[in-house]
């Protein structure tokens, strides 16, 4: 019988309607092949659950939780301060104040109980910055991320090259029919 790898990353959320949000963390993480679990948890309407899957996170193996909510946004910083491990903000957008409550809520952390917090709506950067801090101590991680650095440059140079080839006006129309 084979057993499914030990998730490293938690991948936790307030609500489903945070999943579409959410979806750019899993996506990253499936990329470096980083095995990882996720949950609906929310701080307010499932509070015993927040605290105790804070509290076993580290205890289960995982060794960074991504915690996205939108609006009140607690549940990065509670889940932060349940547990020794880090934890990543992400701001989901809301619809009147378009995800800036939900960043200035998860940014806001007392000295002590950090979140890293990423942009609103960015769970994309989340899900890279839990790959690199398990990268930090595994090499064949890290050489990963060396190559996806090196993918970035690549497409720069490659729009470069278009660029200088087109003209301005022509690549702005290529643009638009992309
Ligand atoms: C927050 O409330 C969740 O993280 C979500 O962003 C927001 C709205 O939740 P739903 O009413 O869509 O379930 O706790």
């Amino acid at each position: 019988m084979t057993s499914l790898p030990e998730p490293s990353i938690g991948i936790i959320m307030g609500s489903d309607s945070d999943l579409p949000t959410m979806e750019a963390a899993i996506v990253v993480c499936e990329r470096f092949a980083v095995p990882t679990e996720v949950a609906i948890i929310s701080a307010h309407r499932t509070p015993d659950r927040m605290v105790s899957y804070a509290q076993n996170a580290h205890g289960r193996g995982l060794k960074v939780i991504i915690a996205g909510a939108g609006g009140a946004a607690h549940l990065p910083g509670m889940v932060a301060a349940l547990t020794p491990l880090p934890v990543i903000g992400v701001p989901i957008p809301t619809r009147y104040l378009q995800g800036v409550d939900s960043l200035y809520s998860i940014v806001q952390m007392p000295n002590g109980i950090p979140v890293a917090t990423v942009a609103i709506g960015n769970a994309h950067n989340a899900g890279l910055l839990a790959i690199q801090i398990l990268a930090s101590h595994q090499p064949d991680l890290l050489v990963k991320v060396q190559c996806y650095r090196h993918e970035l440059t690549s497409k720069v140079m490659e729009k470069q090259v278009d660029l200088e080839s087109l003209g301005y006006k022509e690549y702005l129309e290529s643009m638009e029919r992309k």
